[in-house]
């Protein structure tokens, strides 16, 4: 009897120091790699077993403190290991810690052990992989005790030593530095994933101490996710209590908490399996994503908020500023990933139970909170309208762009600079044909390009986008500069570094210029706040005295110029036609001896404003007022070389 119960005994002992041998020749095909990352899954993978006990109903309370010298002990009140003797002839926990792959898959009440950890592989591994374990067990009044060291090596028999009311297992085991390229536990990556299995389940107490610094924590939330939920969205405004749902279909756990924030335009899904966060979510996901979009559009058609003719409202429309944990719990037997890593859930079921659960418990609770409800189905048409609206001018942009690349006759109009550099060329928009004339033929074709306008400008403050975009002036005007408009506009893009704006010093021409520079304001706004946009300031009187040609800018001017000339002519220009090419140049287009007025709105909103309300019919007190509100900087700002810099 005693050969045979050895022959078994024997061979199991064999197969059991194979086994863990196994696992140190290649430590990473069990905890994944031998770097700080590995050497903290042989802690996930214990506190795990604790966490499977707390789930099968046994145990609320998990400790874990890091000792000095980075050995780590973790202790839970469920109900202690079995320590009777195995069917193999030794204890247990024995088995339970040399076996690999042992224990834990069926607990003793046959429920499938969800364990969360890197192939769930349990306490073997970490036995395995440490320097040394110590396993004290509470059960049945006794305390039995075992302790292991270098790779699993049992070096006594394990034994009882002492009595106790309480039951619970307690696991201290020291990582070896053989094996682990670091053996320095990462306090903070601790917190990080007990207060997530805390919120994970609720319930539960789990305390952390770490012996090196002082350092400690308590996680302990009642309310579990939803609670994890309020902690994501604490610093935001939310709209209503989380909405909390649970239930169990095709054996699958559902829980989600969700809850909108106000003025957020993203959604926030954190999705769990077995306490495992999947980052790149799956079948449970893809569940909730479905249910939730037929809830609402069900809840919505229902109360006729959306008609029979409206479109159903688009899921991400309805996610808009969502904050939801999703965390479902699968029997190992079914437990299927996508992909090498753990992080996308695959088990098809998953995706039936969790739209199961949330289609009915969340068509209850929007039945139930109709104002709420309501609340978030408004949330959704905003975030439609909104996607629409941003479609729509998208689809503007797009049409005008193809417009103006569209509309070529305009370039009959412009008389082009030579070579394009838009750090030094100049656009002059000029009013009038014969004016446009001569300031073609006196510019310096090198770097100035003109526009000569015909027309009226349009008034663009009272004009629809696609109404502007039928005046044949704007669109030569946005063609030349070349660089969109609207919200398409990009200054950088632009053809010139000066646009100039040459009108006769009549009301006709205040009038253009006004229109201009509300288009500008309105549609190339950038120009101005970077200070691209001038005014040409043309002589108002011409002086001859005898051959001798002066003019003068101003009244005084003219005063002062003619105070000691004898027999002068004084000639008022009316206009710009009455300048030859020469006197054009000489006067108001050459940079060496002409006068522009820089643009500069002060206080954009203001003019905004103002700009709006102006644009009436009167053009008298708009000319005032922009005299008073828009500054008018004389500047002048070509040196001899850069002109010459062309030559
Ligand atoms: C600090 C680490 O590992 N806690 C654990 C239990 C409880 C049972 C159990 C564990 C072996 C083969 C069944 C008790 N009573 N904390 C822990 N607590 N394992 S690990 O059973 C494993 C047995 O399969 C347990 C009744 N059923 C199960």
């Amino acid at each position: 009897m005693a050969k045979i119960v050895n022959n078994v005994y024997d061979e199991s002992k064999i197969q059991v120091m194979q086994g863990l041998e196994a696992i140190r020749k290649r430590p990473g095909m069990y905890v994944g790699s031998t770097d700080s990352r590995g050497l903290h899954h042989l802690i996930w993978e214990i506190v795990d077993n604790s966490i499977d006990e707390v789930l099968s109903g046994n145990g609320n309370y998990i400790k874990i403190i890091i000792h000095k010298g980075n050995s780590v002990e973790v202790i839970d009140n469920g109900r202690g290991i079995p320590i009777g003797m195995h069917k193999t002839g030794v204890p247990t926990p024995q088995v339970v810690f040399c076996t690999l792959h042992a224990g834990g898959k069926f607990d003793s009440t046959g429920a499938y052990k969800v364990s969360g950890g890197l192939h769930g592989v349990g306490s073997s591994v970490v036995n395995a992989l440490s320097e040394w374990v110590e396993v004290t067990i509470a059960r049945e009044g006794k305390i039995f005790f075992q302790r292991y060291e270098n790779g699993g090596k049992k070096i006594n028999k394990s034994k009882i030593i002492g009595e106790s009311k309480k039951t619970g297992t307690t696991v201290h085991f020291k990582p070896d530095p053989t094996i682990f390229s670091t053996t320095i536990i990462d306090y903070k990556q601790c917190v990080q994933r007990f207060k997530e299995s805390a919120y994970l389940i609720k319930g539960l107490k789990i305390e952390l101490f770490d012996e090196r610094t002082g350092a400690s924590n308590t996680f302990f939330y009642h309310e579990g996710i939803a609670a994890f939920v309020k902690n994501i969205n604490q610093d935001k405004t939310t709209l209503h209590e989380p909405i909390y749902l649970e239930g169990t279909s095709m054996d699958i756990q559902v829980e989600v908490a969700m809850q909108y924030c106000a003025k957020t335009f993203t959604e926030n899904i954190s999705s769990f399996v077995n306490n495992i966060r999947t980052r790149d979510g799956g079948t449970h996901e893809t569940g909730f994503r479905t249910a939730l979009t037929k809830a609402f559009n069900e809840y919505a058609r229902m109360k006729g908020i959306l008609k029979d003719k409206d479109p159903n409202l688009d899921g991400a429309d309805i996610r808009e500023g969502l904050t939801a944990v999703l965390s479902v719990r699968i029997g190992e037997n079914i437990l299927q990933f996508e992909g090498q890593t753990k992080n996308k859930l695959g088990t098809a079921d998953a995706k039936t139970a969790v739209e199961n659960i949330v289609s009915e418990k969340l068509k209850f609770y929007l039945n139930e909170k109709g104002e709420i409800a309501n609340l978030l189905i408004q949330n959704a048409l905003r975030a439609f309208r909104a996607r629409e609206a941003a479609r729509k001018a998208r689809d503007e942009v797009r049409m005008i762009r193809q417009k103006i690349t569209k509309t070529a006759n305009l370039t009959g109009k412009l008389a082009p600079v030579q070579e394009k550099n838009p750090q030094t060329n100049e656009l002059f928009i000029v009013e009038g044909d014969s004016a446009g004339g001569s300031a073609k033929q006196g510019r310096d074709r090198r770097f100035q390009a003109i526009l000569p306008l015909r027309g009226k400008v349009i008034n663009s403050e009272k004009t629809k986008t696609d109404e502007l975009l039928k005046n044949e002036e704007i669109m030569s005007i946005i063609y030349s500069i070349g660089a969109g408009f609207g919200m398409d506009f990009n200054a950088s893009k632009s053809n010139y570094s000066k646009i100039i704006i040459m009108t006769d010093a009549d009301t006709d021409g205040a009038h253009i210029q006004i229109l201009l520079l509300t288009f500008f304001f309105r549609y190339m706004r950038e120009l101005i706040e970077r200070g691209q946009i001038y005014i040409a300031l043309p002589p108002l009187y011409k002086i001859t005295n005898k051959n001798n040609i002066d003019y003068a800018w101003t009244d005084e001017e003219l005063r002062e110029k003619a105070a000691n000339l004898k027999n002068i002519i004084i000639q008022r220009f009316k206009g710009l036609g009455e300048m030859n090419p020469e006197q054009l140049w000489e006067t108001t287009m050459n940079p060496m001896t002409r006068t522009l007025i820089k643009v500069n709105i002060e206080d954009f909103t203001d003019a905004d404003d103002r700009i709006a309300t102006l644009m009436g019919d009167d053009v008298e007190s708009r000319r005032e007022w922009i005299e008073n509100n828009v500054s008018f900087e004389y500047e002048d700002n070509f040196t001899l070389e850069e002109v010459e810099s062309d030559e």
